[in-house]
């Protein structure tokens, strides 16, 4: 995994084109990339920088509870949605109202969670195992701030993990993940690792074992502010990937909870800061 990812690096430094983005930073940019981790061989947590796990849990934990105010991240000293939200905390209908509560013209609420885990239990072999975050009806308007959206209801961030596909074979559950934009100095290693968490939390609650994850991009990008520290990273040797073991099984996926989690082994180079493009 981390090869792939020290790969993704250079070919974005070799054959990015630069693109001007939404937030007026300019990035490098490719289109179209992918890379695939065999989840036995180790937990997906970068080691050429060491990243910061409890916001990776408590991002993931907030995302399975339909959590869409800071209050519950800040409450766990997590800081990385606070850009984007209003003062009282509000991020409009994100992820976690998408995956917990999808609002149907019918009036429906839908709660693809809970529906993923039932159909891999039920019926392992479907195909539509599907976690899909695209609610065209609640997606930002763009010539307006992230604030202004979520006042207005709608989405402070259009979804950049859209959608999760899940896939039962040989008593493994494995799982891809379809970004429309990645970031990938600082919010792809989050999101590898928290689609590895996510995986493996299926896998103990299906009674299965986690298979692989694969990680598909479309903008994939270095931002312009990040190039420096993508060079320290590339000077660096990566280590052996740590493990993750649970420290018990809980009745249901909405019943973990921090402490649950219990990483062996990790021992990254140290951190390298960056700012992140608003
Ligand atoms: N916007 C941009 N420009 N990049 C993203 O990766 C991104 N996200 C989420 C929403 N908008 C985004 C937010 N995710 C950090 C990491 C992930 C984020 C936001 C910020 C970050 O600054 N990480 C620091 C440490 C900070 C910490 O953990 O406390 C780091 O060094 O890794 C895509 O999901």
């Amino acid at each position: 995994m981390e090869q792939q990812y020290l790969a993704l690096l250079e070919d974005i430094l070799d054959n990015g084109i630069k693109k001007n983005d939404r937030t007026g930073t300019g990035t490098l940019s490719v289109f179209g990339r992918m890379y695939r981790h065999d989840l036995s061989s180790g937990f997906p947590l970068l080691t050429t920088k060491r990243l910061h796990i409890r916001s990776i849990i408590h991002e993931l934990l907030w995302f399975l509870h339909g959590g869409t105010n800071v209050q519950y991240l800040n409450a766990n000293g997590v800081t990385i949605w606070d850009e984007w939200a209003t003062p009282d905390g509000e991020l409009g209908p994100i992820y976690g109202a998408q995956w917990r509560h999808w609002l149907g013209h019918d009036g429906e609420v839908y709660d693809q969670v809970d529906a993923v885990i039932r159909s891999i239990k039920n019926n392992p072999d479907s195909r539509r195992h599907i976690i899909n975050a695209w609610n065209v009806a609640l997606l930002p308007d763009e010539t307006k701030s992230p604030q202004q959206n979520a006042r207005e209801g709608k989405m402070a961030l259009a979804p950049c993990h859209v959608m999760y596909q899940f896939w039962v074979a040989d008593g493994k559950v494995s799982a891809m993940m379809t970004q429309r934009s990645g970031d990938i100095f600082l919010g792809i290693p989050y999101n590898a690792a928290s689609l590895g968490f996510l995986t493996h939390m299926i896998a103990h609650q299906t009674g299965l074992k986690a298979g692989e994850i694969v990680h598909s991009i479309g903008d994939l990008h270095i931002y312009s502010n990040h190039l420096e520290q993508v060079h320290t990273q590339l000077s660096r040797e990566p280590r052996l990937l740590p493990q993750l073991e649970f420290a018990r099984k809980p009745d249901s996926i909405l019943d973990y909870t921090f402490d649950d989690f219990i990483i062996n082994g990790y021992d990254p180079h140290p951190a390298i800061t960056a700012p992140i493009a608003i």
